[in-house]
């Protein structure tokens, strides 16, 4: 086991599963009571445990149980939570100052985080940063300066994205439930097109991109579309990735009719992939691209970044907000960007990669059929399930694997348009001991299906 230091140089928590109450136990479901009374209904949850102490690849909880971290709060904490580095930066910065607004009186850490986004993102051209508090911020700022350089109004989304929750991201979003059941009217001048789901379509990238063309050419009008905007590893719908020569094909018809091409990478970006950017898989090079999530350890902070000349089209303070850039963000921000060029932490997302591959394909020749595609990059990989001899999702096979999991001390999460996928998104500073070991419990988990 590697021996971890806290910020305050103290012992870490100890890198180890531990399942020492039922689960919730007796203080979890303490707080679940005064949860439920207390917190909206609508807002969601997947552990029925409250945290206490998290960092390295373990979550402990206020029983005393910990439980290895595959989620890493929905691919945030990338460089793992609490990271030392990012700790020591926020508190230096929370005593310094809290906030001022950019807008009103500014600070470096906001330039040297826009300084370090546009040498870090794909492209040698000029570019310019605009920061924000949550990934769907980004996509509509990202929108508005793509509407505002091409005066034009639409933009093409694909079936199984994921864009946010704000009222032109629901537009954006592709699933009804959760997301937007009963929250229309949604924003117009949203366009819809097929994805490259290979699993699924069985089609190569440049039949599957020249059917998604021939439909925006067809029925929106290419000169009427302002903007593409595609994960390159659709997140929330199912790590799906694009079969090869999707995104370029994309990428090509944007160039030939002055549309702007922008990736979202607020869950793919930041070395998730094995890669900072995930479009870096493919040698695409977007004009805007969308970051948060992975970028601030877990301070909220996404970004836009650019080419100078489209991100300058917009003019002065039609771009903002109270908190955008938030100085503890920000100091969170470039520590993060530290800590991931010191440990080498590109190469760690690949050996992650590799690990957990090699896992689930061994799991995946026990389950008898239900493990139909093993997908993604880097420590961002997900299986998806099935009916055995079919293609039909199997929702409730993931229910009771993750539970299986969920009680013997490993946290894992779901995504899929048809909640058939398990997604595997560790922090990057989690061990590969643990990493066996929550491989281990999942096997369990499939074994219990037979
Ligand atoms: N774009 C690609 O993955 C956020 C959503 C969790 P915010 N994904 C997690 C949930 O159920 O709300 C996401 C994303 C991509 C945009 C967003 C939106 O980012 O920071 O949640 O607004």
């Amino acid at each position: 086991m590697t021996e971890m230091l806290t910020a305050t140089g103290g012992p870490a928590l100890p890198q180890s599963r531990r399942v020492v109450t039922a689960i919730p136990g007796p203080k979890s479901q303490a707080l679940m009571a005064r949860r439920k009374a207390a917190v909206a209904d609508g807002v969601g949850g997947t552990m029925p445990v409250f945290v206490e102490h998290a960092g390295g690849g373990v979550v402990v909880d206020v029983d005393g149980n910990s439980f290895i971290d595959l989620a890493s709060g929905i691919a945030v904490t990338t460089v793992g939570i609490s990271e030392p580095r990012v700790v020591s930066a926020v508190q230096e910065q929370a005593a310094a100052f809290t906030h001022t607004c950019f807008m009103v009186v500014p600070y470096a850490g906001y330039v040297e985080v826009c300084e370090a986004l546009n040498r870090l993102t794909p492209g040698t051209h000029a570019k310019k940063t605009a920061l924000f508090n949550s990934g769907a911020e980004a996509v509509e700022n990202a929108v508005k300066v793509a509407r505002r350089h091409t005066r034009r109004q639409a933009v093409v989304v694909f079936e199984h994205a994921y864009h946010g929750r704000t009222n032109l991201t629901m537009a954006l979003t592709a699933k009804n439930a959760p997301y937007k059941d009963g929250f229309g009217p949604f924003a117009p001048e949203v366009y819809r097109v097929q994805t490259s789901y290979p699993f699924r379509d069985g089609k190569d990238g440049a039949t599957a991109a020249r059917e998604a063309l021939l439909k925006i050419e067809k029925e929106i009008g290419a000169t009427n579309v302002a903007a593409i905007l595609i994960e390159p590893i659709m997140g929330e719908g199912g790590f799906i990735v694009p079969a090869p020569g999707f995104l370029p094909a994309l990428r090509e018809f944007c160039d030939a009719n002055g549309i702007v091409f922008i990736a979202d990478e607020v869950q793919t970006g930041i070395a998730r992939t094995g890669a900072w950017f995930a479009c870096e898989h493919e040698g695409v090079v977007p004009d805007l691209i969308t970051i948060a999530k992975g970028v601030a350890g877990g301070l909220p902070l996404s970004a836009v970044t650019g080419r100078a000349e489209i991100m300058d089209g917009i003019h002065t303070s039609g771009l903002g907000g109270t908190y955008g850039g938030n100085p503890l963000a920000c100091a969170a921000a470039l520590a993060v960007i530290e800590t991931i060029e010191a440990d080498g932490l590109l190469g760690r997302a690949t050996e992650i990669e590799a690990l957990l591959r090699g896992r689930l394909v061994g799991i995946a020749g026990e389950a008898g059929g239900r493990i139909a595609d093993i997908r993604g990059r880097g420590a961002m990989i997900a299986i998806e399930l099935v009916k055995p001899g079919t293609t039909e999702p199997d929702p409730q096979a993931v229910s009771a694997v993750v539970a299986h999991c969920h009680a013997n001390g490993v946290l894992v999460i779901t995504a899929g348009t048809y909640g058939n996928v398990l997604r595997f998104l560790p922090p990057l500073s989690i061990s590969d001991e643990l990493l066996n070991e929550a491989m281990d419990i999942l096997g369990e988990g499939f074994a219990t299906l037979r």
